[in-house]
């Protein structure tokens, strides 16, 4: 155990202006995506409460993310999801160029869409029927197709594929073509693109799902070619799960592609990130931080949240600072301090560096960012003030219908 009189904390000897350019690295070196799908009317199984100023049309989906890009300045990138943003598939790049070009925002990580068509009931990839695996194939294909023509980096693939009852499906088989379905999608890919593979536990699948963790993603990746890395969506892990432990392995195996950040009490929740656990993505950020800016410009950070209740654009908004808040309050952890307790394993000394860091209030330092930026220092209070919110529930809330589609 240390002596007790801790040692004093190296960062907090450093000058405020020291400091301060600190700061202002870190938050220069922070973007985040925010996906098409966060400003749509979403809900529940149990129900959905539609939201007069939604998006439904991509053209609005690009104006919102215009409009959070202006209030923010590091959301240059929209996440698209193929059947929900371009249902013509290749045939509707050319108006995604223009949505681009208009409101200032580029398309970012292409998501194919594996999950909604009736064929899919028994699997997509990992479908016993050959026919079937091949069209959900070929959807892939047209995805990477998409990204290319699109400029985007990233094609990043969730699969709901699984089984809800013992005995039902073989999967020892199912790995054999889900791993033959990477391959070829991972052998189409441009020099420059890469294959994300997102894992989740369970939902919609209730008894196995084919990549179910980071083991299974991390294989798959691995298994389809050096271009394909694993995303880690936060809501994706049981409740006990220590979530800076398998993103500090994944950069060790330098497997780690990108992130879907959101929180959750109980599941895939899809709450807004840091509204239930901040200290979470602290400690998933810290893991970054000490990966070092190499390591950051292979990471994408990308929100993947559903806004049932929140005002979307606020709710947007809102986790985008959050976002920004946490980044910094880890960059200012003083890391060589830190190595220096751990490894003398004075515990006292490392937790109150590390959570004195998580405690520190940033939000003056982030405003004096933004002022620095030509940003506006309060985003939320510039969305409140812009009007934008009223204006575009006045134009979308005519088409509006009460009628909502109930679960059974
Ligand atoms: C699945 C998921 C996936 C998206 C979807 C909107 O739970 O996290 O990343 O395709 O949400
Ligand atoms: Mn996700």
């Amino acid at each position: 155990m240390g002596n007790g009189n801790h040692e004093k904390a190296g960062n907090s000897m450093k000058s405020e202006s020291a400091l301060l350019e600190l700061a202002f690295q870190a938050l220069d070196s922070f973007q985040i995506e925010i996906p098409s799908w966060g400003f749509a009317n979403t809900g529940t199984r149990f129900g959905k409460y539609l939201q007069a100023g939604a998006a439904s049309t991509l053209e609005e989906k690009f104006s919102d993310a215009g409009q959070v890009q202006k209030l923010t300045g590091v959301t240059p990138t929209l996440a698209l999801h193929v059947l929900w943003d371009l249902p013509n598939g290749v045939d509707d790049v050319e108006a995604v160029h223009s949505l681009a070009t208009r409101y200032g925002v580029a398309a970012g990580s292409i998501n194919p869409n594996l999950f909604q068509d009736q064929e899919y009931k028994y699997g997509s990839l990992c479908n016993p029927s050959t026919e079937i695996r091949e069209r959900a194939v070929a959807h892939m294909l047209d995805s990477v197709v998409i990204a290319h023509k699109l400029g985007s980096r990233d094609v990043s693939l969730w699969l709901p594929d699984g089984s809800n009852y013992p005995g039902t499906q073989s999967i020892r088989r199912r790995i054999v073509w889900l791993e033959d379905a990477l391959r070829r999608t991972h052998n189409a890919l441009a020099p420059n693109q890469r294959l994300l593979v997102e894992y989740k536990p369970f939902e919609p699948a209730f008894y196995h799902t084919d990549i179910g963790d980071w083991g299974m993603s991390a294989h798959l990746a691995n298994a389809a070619g050096p271009q394909a890395r694993v995303l880690v969506d936060t809501g994706h892990h049981y409740a006990t799960q220590n979530i800076e432990q398998i993103v500090a392995w994944l950069l060790h195996l330098d497997m780690l592609g990108g992130f879907h950040f959101n929180d959750r009490r109980y599941a895939d929740d899809d709450l807004t990130l840091g509204s239930i656990d901040p200290y979470q993505i602290f400690r998933i950020f810290h893991e970054i931080h000490v990966a070092g800016r190499l390591a950051l410009g292979q990471i994408a950070f990308m929100i993947d949240q559903s806004h049932n209740l929140k005002g979307k654009m606020e709710a947007m908004v809102q986790t985008v600072c959050a976002g920004q808040e946490l980044w910094l309050k880890a960059a200012l952890v003083d890391r060589d301090h830190l190595a220096r307790l751990q490894d003398k394993c004075e515990l006292v000394a490392a937790e109150e560096l590390f959570r004195g860091a998580f405690w520190r209030d940033v939000r003056p330092m982030v405003k004096e960012w933004r002022r620095a930026r030509g940003l506006p220092e309060d985003p939320l209070a510039a969305l409140a003030a812009s009007g934008y919110v009223q204006r575009i529930s006045r134009e979308r809330g005519a088409r509006m219908s009460s009628t909502v589609s109930s679960y059974a």
